[in-house]
Protein backbone atom coordinates (compact mmCIF):
# COMPACT_ATOMS: atom_id res chain seq x y z
CA UNK A 1 0.00 0.00 0.00
CA UNK A 2 1.67 2.91 -1.48
CA UNK A 3 1.51 6.20 1.47
CA UNK A 4 -0.85 8.80 0.05
CA UNK A 5 0.19 11.95 -0.18
CA UNK A 6 -2.02 15.34 -0.72
CA UNK A 7 -1.15 18.21 -2.57
CA UNK A 8 -1.24 20.04 1.29
CA UNK A 9 1.26 17.46 2.41
CA UNK A 10 3.59 17.90 -0.22
CA UNK A 11 3.78 21.22 -0.56
CA UNK A 12 4.74 21.77 3.25
CA UNK A 13 7.36 19.20 2.31
CA UNK A 14 8.89 20.67 -0.07
CA UNK A 15 8.97 24.49 1.69
CA UNK A 16 12.25 22.55 2.94
CA UNK A 17 13.90 23.16 -0.29
CA UNK A 18 13.18 26.82 0.18
CA UNK A 19 15.22 27.90 2.93
CA UNK A 20 14.06 31.60 3.82
CA UNK A 21 10.62 30.84 2.66
CA UNK A 22 7.83 31.49 5.54
CA UNK A 23 5.04 29.71 3.93
CA UNK A 24 3.46 32.11 1.91
CA UNK A 25 4.36 30.69 -1.55
CA UNK A 26 2.56 27.03 -0.19
CA UNK A 27 -0.71 29.11 1.37
CA UNK A 28 -0.74 30.25 -2.15
CA UNK A 29 -0.56 27.32 -4.00
CA UNK A 30 -3.18 25.61 -1.18
CA UNK A 31 -5.97 28.66 -2.50
CA UNK A 32 -5.33 27.78 -5.97
CA UNK A 33 -5.84 24.36 -5.19
CA UNK A 34 -9.26 25.11 -3.68
CA UNK A 35 -10.41 26.95 -6.09
CA UNK A 36 -9.51 24.60 -8.60
CA UNK A 37 -11.35 21.75 -6.24
CA UNK A 38 -14.58 24.19 -6.28
CA UNK A 39 -14.47 24.42 -10.83
CA UNK A 40 -14.35 21.02 -10.92
CA UNK A 41 -17.36 20.55 -9.16
CA UNK A 42 -19.11 22.58 -11.53
CA UNK A 43 -17.29 21.28 -14.65
CA UNK A 44 -17.70 17.97 -13.56
CA UNK A 45 -21.91 18.84 -13.12
CA UNK A 46 -21.68 21.68 -16.07
CA UNK A 47 -23.98 19.66 -18.46
CA UNK A 48 -26.70 19.74 -15.52
CA UNK A 49 -27.33 23.10 -14.05
CA UNK A 50 -27.25 26.12 -16.54
CA UNK A 51 -23.65 26.72 -16.50
CA UNK A 52 -23.07 25.92 -20.36
CA UNK A 53 -22.75 27.63 -23.01
CA UNK A 54 -22.29 31.23 -23.89
CA UNK A 55 -22.63 34.09 -21.39
CA UNK A 56 -23.45 36.64 -23.83
CA UNK A 57 -20.03 38.82 -23.34
CA UNK A 58 -16.77 39.38 -25.27
CA UNK A 59 -13.76 38.82 -23.39
CA UNK A 60 -10.73 41.35 -23.88
CA UNK A 61 -9.66 38.57 -26.62
CA UNK A 62 -12.81 39.60 -28.62
CA UNK A 63 -13.58 35.88 -27.73
CA UNK A 64 -17.29 34.95 -26.69
CA UNK A 65 -16.98 34.43 -22.79
CA UNK A 66 -18.84 30.97 -21.61
CA UNK A 67 -20.61 30.83 -18.35
CA UNK A 68 -18.05 28.52 -17.40
CA UNK A 69 -15.53 30.94 -18.12
CA UNK A 70 -16.44 33.65 -16.10
CA UNK A 71 -17.32 31.42 -13.17
CA UNK A 72 -13.85 29.56 -13.06
CA UNK A 73 -12.42 33.07 -13.23
CA UNK A 74 -14.26 34.54 -10.14
CA UNK A 75 -13.50 31.78 -8.06
CA UNK A 76 -10.05 32.05 -8.53
CA UNK A 77 -9.84 35.77 -8.15
CA UNK A 78 -12.13 35.48 -4.56
CA UNK A 79 -9.52 32.68 -3.28
CA UNK A 80 -6.89 34.58 -4.11
CA UNK A 81 -8.16 37.35 -2.50
CA UNK A 82 -9.58 35.51 0.53
CA UNK A 83 -5.83 33.82 0.96
CA UNK A 84 -4.30 36.67 1.31
CA UNK A 85 -1.20 35.96 -0.61
CA UNK A 86 -1.32 37.64 -3.91
CA UNK A 87 -1.86 41.33 -4.84
CA UNK A 88 -2.61 41.30 -8.21
CA UNK A 89 -4.31 38.95 -10.67
CA UNK A 90 -4.20 38.87 -14.67
CA UNK A 91 -6.45 36.68 -15.91
CA UNK A 92 -7.45 36.19 -19.36
CA UNK A 93 -10.85 36.97 -18.59
CA UNK A 94 -10.23 40.65 -17.50
CA UNK A 95 -9.04 43.70 -19.78
CA UNK A 96 -6.51 45.05 -16.69
CA UNK A 97 -4.79 43.19 -13.71
CA UNK A 98 -6.90 43.00 -10.92
CA UNK A 99 -5.58 44.71 -7.46
CA UNK A 100 -5.92 42.36 -4.11
CA UNK A 101 -4.06 44.53 -1.80
CA UNK A 102 -7.26 44.36 0.47
CA UNK A 103 -6.03 44.50 4.07
CA UNK A 104 -5.90 40.58 4.46
CA UNK A 105 -3.13 41.14 1.19
CA UNK A 106 -2.02 44.75 2.23
CA UNK A 107 1.67 42.82 2.48
CA UNK A 108 1.25 40.08 -0.23
CA UNK A 109 3.88 39.83 -2.47
CA UNK A 110 2.97 37.40 -4.91
CA UNK A 111 1.69 37.74 -8.47
CA UNK A 112 -0.55 35.34 -10.49
CA UNK A 113 -1.00 35.47 -13.98
CA UNK A 114 -4.26 32.72 -15.00
CA UNK A 115 -6.28 31.51 -17.87
CA UNK A 116 -9.08 30.33 -15.48
CA UNK A 117 -10.72 28.09 -18.21
CA UNK A 118 -8.48 27.63 -21.38
CA UNK A 119 -9.60 25.89 -23.78
CA UNK A 120 -13.49 26.58 -22.80
CA UNK A 121 -14.82 26.75 -26.61
CA UNK A 122 -14.90 22.68 -25.49
CA UNK A 123 -17.22 22.88 -22.79
CA UNK A 124 -20.34 21.85 -24.26
CA UNK A 125 -18.62 19.20 -26.23
CA UNK A 126 -17.25 17.15 -22.98
CA UNK A 127 -13.91 17.22 -24.24
CA UNK A 128 -11.30 18.22 -21.42
CA UNK A 129 -10.59 21.88 -20.37
CA UNK A 130 -8.28 23.57 -18.06
CA UNK A 131 -6.34 26.18 -16.08
CA UNK A 132 -3.28 27.38 -16.53
CA UNK A 133 -1.77 29.31 -14.25
CA UNK A 134 1.95 31.54 -13.02
CA UNK A 135 3.11 32.94 -9.64
CA UNK A 136 6.01 35.59 -9.56
CA UNK A 137 7.65 37.97 -6.73
CA UNK A 138 6.12 41.53 -6.76
CA UNK A 139 8.80 43.61 -8.15
CA UNK A 140 8.28 47.53 -7.09
CA UNK A 141 8.30 47.56 -3.35
CA UNK A 142 6.79 51.11 -2.32
CA UNK A 143 3.00 51.75 -2.82
CA UNK A 144 0.63 50.03 -4.82
CA UNK A 145 1.65 47.20 -6.69
CA UNK A 146 1.98 47.81 -10.23
CA UNK A 147 1.66 46.50 -13.95
CA UNK A 148 5.54 46.60 -14.13
CA UNK A 149 5.03 43.67 -11.45
CA UNK A 150 2.85 41.62 -13.58
CA UNK A 151 4.81 42.31 -16.92
CA UNK A 152 7.50 40.24 -15.90
CA UNK A 153 10.07 37.82 -18.12
CA UNK A 154 8.86 33.82 -17.89
CA UNK A 155 12.37 33.25 -16.65
CA UNK A 156 11.11 35.11 -13.42
CA UNK A 157 8.36 32.89 -12.53
CA UNK A 158 8.66 31.23 -9.19
CA UNK A 159 5.86 28.31 -9.67
CA UNK A 160 3.52 27.55 -12.43
CA UNK A 161 0.95 24.69 -13.62
CA UNK A 162 -1.91 24.03 -14.52
CA UNK A 163 -5.09 22.31 -13.46
CA UNK A 164 -6.99 19.58 -16.48
CA UNK A 165 -10.12 18.85 -15.88
CA UNK A 166 -10.39 15.70 -17.76
CA UNK A 167 -11.43 11.94 -16.83
CA UNK A 168 -9.62 12.68 -13.64
CA UNK A 169 -9.05 16.33 -12.51
CA UNK A 170 -4.88 16.56 -11.94
CA UNK A 171 -3.04 19.95 -10.78
CA UNK A 172 0.61 19.57 -12.43
CA UNK A 173 2.74 22.14 -11.19
CA UNK A 174 6.95 23.40 -10.42
CA UNK A 175 8.48 25.68 -7.74
CA UNK A 176 11.68 25.33 -10.15
CA UNK A 177 12.64 22.04 -8.24
CA UNK A 178 10.76 19.19 -11.04
CA UNK A 179 7.22 18.93 -12.12
CA UNK A 180 4.88 16.82 -9.88
CA UNK A 181 1.39 15.99 -10.97
CA UNK A 182 -1.55 15.06 -8.16
CA UNK A 183 -4.92 13.53 -9.45
CA UNK A 184 -8.17 14.70 -6.97
CA UNK A 185 -9.73 12.02 -5.18
CA UNK A 186 -13.13 12.69 -4.64
CA UNK A 187 -14.16 10.48 -1.91
CA UNK A 188 -11.65 12.63 0.19
CA UNK A 189 -11.49 15.84 -1.58
CA UNK A 190 -8.01 15.64 -1.68
CA UNK A 191 -5.39 16.05 -5.07
CA UNK A 192 -2.76 13.07 -4.15
CA UNK A 193 0.52 12.75 -5.58
CA UNK A 194 0.13 10.64 -8.49
CA UNK A 195 2.93 11.65 -11.19
CA UNK A 196 5.52 12.05 -9.04
CA UNK A 197 9.03 14.06 -11.08
CA UNK A 198 7.36 13.87 -14.41
CA UNK A 199 9.55 14.10 -17.11
CA UNK A 200 8.76 14.13 -20.61
CA UNK A 201 10.09 11.89 -23.36
CA UNK A 202 13.26 13.51 -24.78
CA UNK A 203 12.00 12.09 -27.95
CA UNK A 204 8.04 11.89 -29.13
CA UNK A 205 6.17 10.60 -32.24
CA UNK A 206 3.21 12.88 -31.66
CA UNK A 207 2.54 16.13 -33.52
CA UNK A 208 -0.22 18.83 -32.30
CA UNK A 209 -1.32 21.38 -34.32
CA UNK A 210 -4.41 22.47 -36.11
CA UNK A 211 -3.91 21.72 -39.61
CA UNK A 212 -6.53 23.38 -40.96
CA UNK A 213 -4.94 26.48 -40.83
CA UNK A 214 -2.44 24.80 -42.90
CA UNK A 215 -2.70 27.27 -45.92
CA UNK A 216 -2.22 29.80 -43.82
CA UNK A 217 1.03 28.67 -42.05
CA UNK A 218 4.79 30.07 -42.61
CA UNK A 219 6.61 27.68 -45.33
CA UNK A 220 8.63 26.27 -42.36
CA UNK A 221 5.56 25.20 -40.50
CA UNK A 222 4.35 23.37 -43.53
CA UNK A 223 7.68 21.65 -44.65
CA UNK A 224 8.31 20.53 -40.83
CA UNK A 225 4.37 19.08 -40.92
CA UNK A 226 5.45 17.49 -44.13
CA UNK A 227 8.31 16.32 -42.07
CA UNK A 228 6.20 14.99 -39.54
CA UNK A 229 4.11 12.80 -42.40
CA UNK A 230 7.42 11.41 -44.61
CA UNK A 231 7.87 7.76 -43.87
CA UNK A 232 11.07 6.56 -42.14
CA UNK A 233 11.27 3.53 -39.84
CA UNK A 234 15.07 5.06 -38.53
CA UNK A 235 12.74 7.87 -36.66
CA UNK A 236 9.35 5.99 -36.46
CA UNK A 237 7.86 8.47 -39.68
CA UNK A 238 5.10 9.08 -39.95
CA UNK A 239 4.56 10.66 -36.76
CA UNK A 240 0.92 10.27 -35.33
CA UNK A 241 -1.30 13.58 -35.47
CA UNK A 242 -2.81 14.51 -32.40
CA UNK A 243 -4.85 17.69 -31.67
CA UNK A 244 -7.30 18.11 -28.94
CA UNK A 245 -8.03 21.81 -29.26
CA UNK A 246 -7.40 22.30 -25.63
CA UNK A 247 -3.86 23.49 -24.71
CA UNK A 248 -4.03 21.71 -21.46
CA UNK A 249 -5.07 18.69 -22.21
CA UNK A 250 -2.69 18.71 -25.84
CA UNK A 251 0.24 19.82 -23.74
CA UNK A 252 -0.69 17.32 -21.13
CA UNK A 253 -1.01 14.60 -22.96
CA UNK A 254 2.75 15.20 -24.93
CA UNK A 255 4.32 15.86 -21.13
CA UNK A 256 2.82 12.33 -20.32
CA UNK A 257 3.94 10.27 -23.67
CA UNK A 258 6.03 12.63 -25.32
CA UNK A 259 5.17 14.96 -28.70
CA UNK A 260 5.03 18.90 -29.95
CA UNK A 261 2.81 20.73 -29.49
CA UNK A 262 2.64 23.86 -31.88
CA UNK A 263 0.45 27.37 -32.45
CA UNK A 264 2.40 29.02 -34.48
CA UNK A 265 1.78 32.38 -36.42
CA UNK A 266 -1.03 32.31 -39.16
CA UNK A 267 -2.41 34.76 -41.44
CA UNK A 268 -5.09 35.67 -38.84
CA UNK A 269 -2.83 35.12 -36.12
CA UNK A 270 0.48 36.99 -37.22
CA UNK A 271 1.56 36.83 -33.81
CA UNK A 272 0.03 33.59 -32.63
CA UNK A 273 -3.35 33.37 -30.87
CA UNK A 274 -1.79 32.19 -27.47
CA UNK A 275 -1.26 34.39 -25.02
CA UNK A 276 2.51 34.23 -23.75
CA UNK A 277 1.60 35.57 -19.47
CA UNK A 278 -0.82 33.05 -18.51
CA UNK A 279 -0.31 30.26 -21.22
CA UNK A 280 3.05 30.12 -23.13
CA UNK A 281 5.40 30.79 -20.19
CA UNK A 282 3.96 28.44 -17.40
CA UNK A 283 3.56 25.91 -20.24
CA UNK A 284 7.03 26.58 -20.62
CA UNK A 285 8.26 26.66 -17.68
CA UNK A 286 6.89 23.39 -16.57
CA UNK A 287 7.82 21.56 -19.85
CA UNK A 288 11.26 22.82 -18.94
CA UNK A 289 11.63 21.74 -15.77
CA UNK A 290 10.20 18.44 -17.31
CA UNK A 291 12.92 18.31 -19.60
CA UNK A 292 11.58 19.85 -22.58
CA UNK A 293 11.53 22.64 -24.60
CA UNK A 294 9.57 25.68 -25.44
CA UNK A 295 10.47 28.53 -27.84
CA UNK A 296 8.65 30.95 -30.31
CA UNK A 297 10.61 29.46 -33.16
CA UNK A 298 13.14 31.27 -32.92
CA UNK A 299 13.64 32.31 -28.93
CA UNK A 300 13.05 30.81 -25.82
CA UNK A 301 9.60 31.15 -24.13
CA UNK A 302 10.67 32.21 -21.48
CA UNK A 303 13.47 34.96 -22.25
CA UNK A 304 11.07 36.87 -24.58
CA UNK A 305 10.19 40.24 -22.92
CA UNK A 306 6.85 41.32 -22.29
CA UNK A 307 5.24 44.56 -22.92
CA UNK A 308 1.68 43.74 -23.04
CA UNK A 309 -0.61 41.88 -20.54
CA UNK A 310 -2.57 40.10 -23.63
CA UNK A 311 0.68 39.75 -25.73
CA UNK A 312 0.53 37.07 -27.95
CA UNK A 313 3.44 34.42 -29.05
CA UNK A 314 3.67 31.43 -31.46
CA UNK A 315 4.86 28.10 -29.63
CA UNK A 316 6.73 25.10 -30.35
CA UNK A 317 6.94 23.44 -27.31
CA UNK A 318 7.04 19.52 -26.21
CA UNK A 319 10.09 16.51 -26.25
CA UNK A 320 13.46 18.61 -26.17
CA UNK A 321 14.61 16.51 -29.71
CA UNK A 322 11.47 17.23 -31.92
CA UNK A 323 11.24 20.91 -31.00
CA UNK A 324 14.62 20.98 -31.32
CA UNK A 325 14.37 19.38 -35.20
CA UNK A 326 11.52 21.86 -35.72
CA UNK A 327 14.06 24.72 -34.83
CA UNK A 328 15.87 23.22 -38.06
CA UNK A 329 13.07 24.75 -39.97
CA UNK A 330 12.15 28.30 -41.11
CA UNK A 331 9.38 28.45 -38.67
CA UNK A 332 9.07 31.87 -38.40
CA UNK A 333 9.49 32.85 -42.44
CA UNK A 334 6.84 34.76 -44.18
CA UNK A 335 3.33 33.97 -43.91
CA UNK A 336 1.66 33.09 -47.14
CA UNK A 337 -1.59 35.14 -47.76
P1 LIG B 1 -7.75 26.71 -32.59
C1 LIG B 1 -8.59 27.27 -26.82
O1 LIG B 1 -9.50 28.22 -27.35
C2 LIG B 1 -7.18 27.78 -27.08
O2 LIG B 1 -6.97 29.01 -26.46
C3 LIG B 1 -6.16 26.74 -26.63
O3 LIG B 1 -6.56 26.05 -25.50
C4 LIG B 1 -6.04 25.84 -27.84
O4 LIG B 1 -4.78 25.21 -27.93
C5 LIG B 1 -6.25 26.81 -29.00
O5 LIG B 1 -6.99 27.93 -28.49
C6 LIG B 1 -7.04 26.18 -30.13
O6 LIG B 1 -7.12 27.14 -31.16
O7 LIG B 1 -7.53 27.94 -33.45
O8 LIG B 1 -6.93 25.52 -33.08
O9 LIG B 1 -9.18 26.36 -32.35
Amino acid sequence: MTETITLGQFIIRQQADFPFAKGELSRLLRDIGIAAKIVNREVSKAGLIDILGDAGGVNIQGEHQQKLDIYADRQFISALKSGGECCIVASEENEGIIRLDTDVSKNAKYIVTIDPLDGSSNIDVNVPVGTIFSIYRRKTTEGRPQLEDVLQKGTEQVAAGYIIYGSSTMLVYTTGKGVNGFTLDPSIGEFCLSHPNMQIPESGFIYSINEGNYVHFPQGVKDYIKYCQIEDPATKRPYSSRYIGSMVADVHSNLIKGGIFIYPVTASAPSGKLRLLYECNPMAFLIEQAGGRATNGDERILDLEITELHQRSPIFIGSKNMVEKAESFNLLNQVLQ
